[in-house]
């Protein structure tokens, strides 16, 4: 029996513009987001404390420690879903773990250093997510031979590698990556095709939710506006296999789905 599709709700840790004394109002607010997702229908929470949009900043090691492990701490004492880090650092992914997460989100797909080795030694549910060149450089004209075909090839390699590196086969998860290196037209075949990655035999999340592909098929709608499109998107990557939705609006990803659930088991 194949398991129901899953709600990955994001979090986003990042400091708000009262930077002195801010730290409190963050914390608070965070957990209280978490807590609104639950309800709403959140099957895991995913903490981020970086932001891998394209041009972003990067964070330091320290400041992301200190923005996501309070929070993780926190929500593990007074929630019951799962909760995972989306981090591609082996430090953060190390305490995330301690305090409490039991998935590692990476959008690096553990390729910097030592991250392989950490994540196999803390045992947890890993997201393998594809990526093309880095968060700064990645939508700069992305190019591929095949972009199904060449996508299936880093899986096969990173899950080898995971292999190697002693992470049982079992606890991979994978991601295409939707905008991470990838045009619209890009990001429309993986969508279409997303059953294809189903060949691996492991669970498959899809991240699409506000991201600027939505913007795009709405007229270069603002973030604001591509709630609906988000929701359709997710409803199509279920039917095409995804075990995992990222979504940002939780309560309406959740109504879609529940009305594609009632359809999809309708035994008449
Ligand atoms: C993902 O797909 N994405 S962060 C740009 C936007 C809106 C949203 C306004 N982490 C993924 O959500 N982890 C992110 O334009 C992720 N899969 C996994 N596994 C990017 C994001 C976003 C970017």
């Amino acid at each position: 029996m194949t398991i129901q599709p899953q709600i990955m709700g994001v979090l986003n840790i990042t400091p708000d513009s009262f930077s002195d004394g801010g730290k409190y109002f963050d914390f608070n607010s965070a957990i209280v987001n978490a807590k609104r997702m639950i309800k709403q229908g959140a099957d895991i929470i995913d903490i981020g404390g970086e932001s891998t949009r394209p041009g972003a900043k990067p964070v330091s090691t320290n400041d992301e420690i200190d923005r996501v492990i309070p929070i993780i701490e926190a929500l593990h004492h007074s929630i019951d879903v799962p909760i995972s880090i989306d981090t591609s650092k082996p430090e953060v992914m190390k305490l995330a773990v301690e305090a409490g997460a039991s998935m590692i989100n990476d959008v690096c797909a553990l390729s910097a250093d030592d991250a392989l080795e950490a994540a196999a030694l803390l045992n947890v549910n890993v997201c393998l997510m594809h990526m093309q060149g880095s968060p700064r450089t990645m939508q700069n004209s992305p190019v591929y031979g095949n972009v199904i075909d060449d996508i299936k090839q880093f899986f096969d390699n990173r899950i080898k590698a995971c292999i190697d590196a002693g992470i049982t086969e079992g606890k991979i998860i994978l991601d295409p990556g939707f905008g991470f290196g990838k045009n619209l037209n890009h990001n429309l075949e993986i969508l279409k095709r997303l059953s294809e990655f189903k060949s691996f035999g492991l669970p498959i999340l899809a991240g699409i939710s506000r991201k600027s592909m939505i913007g795009s098929l709405l007229n270069d709608r603002n973030v604001d506006g591509r709630v609906s499109g988000s929701v359709t998107a997710a409803i199509i990557a279920i039917e095409n296999g995804a075990n995992i939705v990222r979504v940002h609006d939780v309560l309406e990803t959740k109504d879609a789905l529940m009305v594609w659930q009632s359809v999809n088991q309708f035994k008449g």
